[in-house]
């Protein structure tokens, strides 16, 4: 059954006739497939303080412990399936001429849903990155066989290639991810807290330059009260429901 989201008229005309999209999701939008989010009462830190766990002075203190953390992510990922959410944003690439997901999430679901070219602005978990020569390498091994892992080529010690906290994106992605959000006439923010910086500030960053802002979580976020539009409830399924009301309007078949 369609939930009975309340847009009001303008912002789904926008909604509807716009050409340039984006979206930017966090770990809410993974929670519907199993993958836990990082705050909140179930959150990954909740026993941890979060520098001890993703940042290179935790790393470097114990990396076993910080490879143990990712192994066990890593292997938990590794058996759940995009949700709803995940399809739904895929789909809009068909929908909309020009559609960029930006992402905060390193659990590669979005591409699983098939969505071509996510901005993952975090990094990806199922890469690595030689601590000595800096080469970034593909590691699907979950669980890994050993603890901390080595790097194939001269047997130096990975570590995720995530961007931890104290660490600059990369300026390719960073680049790519404003872009999208001064460019789109509605700007998408599903599933995340919005307290962590740079992405927090997308939204804004849209706004100021003429999109539409529409936020969909579970709860309340810091973000809530600039937004134009607040859809409350689980993004499997208020994104499903949206795709379908907007290519009902926009004639195509659903
Ligand atoms: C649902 C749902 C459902 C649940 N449906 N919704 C400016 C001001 C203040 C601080 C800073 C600042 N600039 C930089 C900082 C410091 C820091 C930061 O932002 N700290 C804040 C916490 C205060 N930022 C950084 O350090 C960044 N680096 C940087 O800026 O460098 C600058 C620099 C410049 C020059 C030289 C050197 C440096 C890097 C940030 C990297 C963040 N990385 C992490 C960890 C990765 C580890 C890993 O994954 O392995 O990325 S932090 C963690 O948070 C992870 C996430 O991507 C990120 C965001 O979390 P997200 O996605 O929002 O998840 P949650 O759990 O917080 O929220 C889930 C939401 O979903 C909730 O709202 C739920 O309600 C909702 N939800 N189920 C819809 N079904």
């Amino acid at each position: 059954m369609e939930t009975q989201i309340e847009i009001p008229p303008a912002i789904f005309n926008t909604i509807v006739n716009a050409t340039k999209v984006a979206a930017l999701t966090g770990a809410g939008v993974s929670a519907e497939s199993g993958v836990p989010t990082f705050r909140g009462e179930n959150g990954l830190w909740r026993n941890r303080r979060p520098e001890e766990l993703a940042s290179m002075e935790g790393f470097l203190d114990d990396p076993r412990l910080v490879w143990d953390w990712y192994d066990w992510r890593r292997t938990t990922i590794a058996s759940l399936k995009p949700n709803d959410g995940h399809y739904a944003l895929a789909e809009m690439e068909t929908v909309y001429e020009n559609f960029t997901l930006v992402t905060q999430n390193v659990d590669g679901i979005h591409a699983l849903a098939g969505s071509r070219d996510p901005v993952e602005m975090h990094g990806n978990i199922w890469y690595v990155r030689c601590l000595k020569e800096g080469t970034v390498m593909e590691n699907r091994e979950a669980p890994l066989q050993r603890i901390p892992p080595l790097c194939p080529k001269c047997n130096t010690m990975v570590r995720p290639n995530i961007i931890w906290f104290g660490e600059e994106l990369d300026t390719e992605t960073i680049k790519r991810a404003g872009s999208a959000a001064r460019e789109s006439e509605v700007f998408f923010v599903i599933g995340t807290s919005s307290v962590v910086q740079p992405a927090a500030s997308l939204a804004g960053l849209a706004q100021r330059n003429g999109a539409v802002v529409v936020e969909v979580n579970l709860e309340r976020t810091p973000l809530t009260d600039s937004v134009d539009l607040f859809l409350e409830g689980p993004s499997g399924k208020i994104l499903p429901d949206l795709l379908r009301r907007i290519c009902r309007a926009r004639g195509f078949d659903v």
